[in-house]
């Protein structure tokens, strides 16, 4: 579904994928090339705001090359920050080493992902300089997609094109884990900055972040603005955490508990899955700070 969209056979009308929107001006990509068009009044007035992402509809003046949005087609998504819609994929990418992997992260972003109902493909970066074998296994074992990558040797980069093929991805993680460097390997191109964290904050202060579509040479689409954060916790109640944690799912619905917060009550069928070594330890003691976080952010509100 991510794939360009094939253009209409009305004189004038397209389809097409806003991959950029910049005041007032969006940027159609359709099989025809890209357009610049502007929104219909209509958007306002209802409060629409056509947003990167979308599928659209335009009119396309001939002889100008421009356009107007004409129309929006439902969304699957909107992710808030920043604003885009229709993202099926989460590249959460994590450093096997430098800087030492953040697991808490990678759980929430992971998490995050789950509650928007898009795809989470979890990317260890840096094999080269530490193997992650246990840890690529304990997220397979968990039932996630993994890929054990390289930015430097080039390991598993062919992999991680055919799962970014057709997809919208947005790559998620930690500054230094080396999101722009594997977007380089991908595009074969110095199109990202790469470099030490520090450079990159003082850099950050001063840029404003629109996100923007880049689309694959093999089709599908990636989010420019690497670095998404999680997501807002606020919007969580902490009963439903569990099903964020989707190894947890068989458990949850077998605890013989009604209101089990899954987290210290004895008993519990997902303690005794930790118990036995079916859910793996870390995943558990982040989940249960996840669902501690929420309960005291639900309490300054
Ligand atoms: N050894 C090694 N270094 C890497 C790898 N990928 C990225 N780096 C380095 O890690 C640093 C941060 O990479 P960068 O792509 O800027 O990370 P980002 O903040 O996630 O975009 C840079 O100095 C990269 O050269 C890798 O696979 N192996
Ligand atoms: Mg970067
Ligand atoms: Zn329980």
């Amino acid at each position: 579904m991510a794939a360009r969209p094939p253009s209409a056979t009305d004189m004038g009308n397209y389809q097409g994928r806003i991959i950029k929107g910049i005041g007032g001006f969006y940027y159609v990509d359709t099989a025809d090339g890209i357009f610049e068009c502007r929104a219909r009044g209509i958007f306002r007035k209802e409060k629409v705001t056509p947003l990167v992402g979308d599928v659209v509809r335009i009119s396309v003046d001939e002889s100008s090359k421009t356009g107007a949005v004409e129309e929006i087609f439902p969304r699957n998504n909107v992710l808030l920050r920043p604003p885009v819609a229709n993202v099926t994929q989460m590249a959460v990418v994590v450093a096997t080493a430098n800087p030492r992997p953040n697991l808490f992260l990678l759980d929430k972003l992971i998490a995050s992902a789950e509650y928007a109902e898009i795809h989470p493909l979890i990317c260890w970066n840096k094999s080269d300089l530490e193997s992650g074998e246990e840890l690529v296994e304990l997220y397979e074992k968990a039932g996630f997609d993994v890929l054990l990558l390289s930015a430097q040797t080039g390991q598993a980069v062919e992999e991680l094109k055919a799962k970014l093929k057709d997809q919208v991805t947005v790559f998620a993680g930690n500054s230094g884990v080396g999101k722009s460097s594997l977007l380089n390997c991908i595009f074969g191109e110095e199109a990202f900055a790469t470099g030490d964290v520090s450079q990159r904050v003082e850099r950050g202060k001063h840029t404003t972040r629109h996100s923007e579509l880049k689309a694959l040479p093999f089709g599908g689409y990636i989010i420019d603005t690497p670095g998404f954060g999680s997501f807002d916790i606020s919007l969580l109640e902490p009963e439903n955490v569990a099903e964020l944690f989707r190894e947890f799912r068989d458990y949850t619905d077998g605890c013989r508990f009604r209101d089990c917060s899954h987290t210290v009550e004895q008993g519990c069928r997902v303690l005794e899955a930790v118990k036995d070594g079916t859910i793996a330890p870390s995943r558990h003691e982040n989940f249960c700070a996840l669902v501690q976080e929420i309960r005291d952010t639900n309490k300054r509100k």
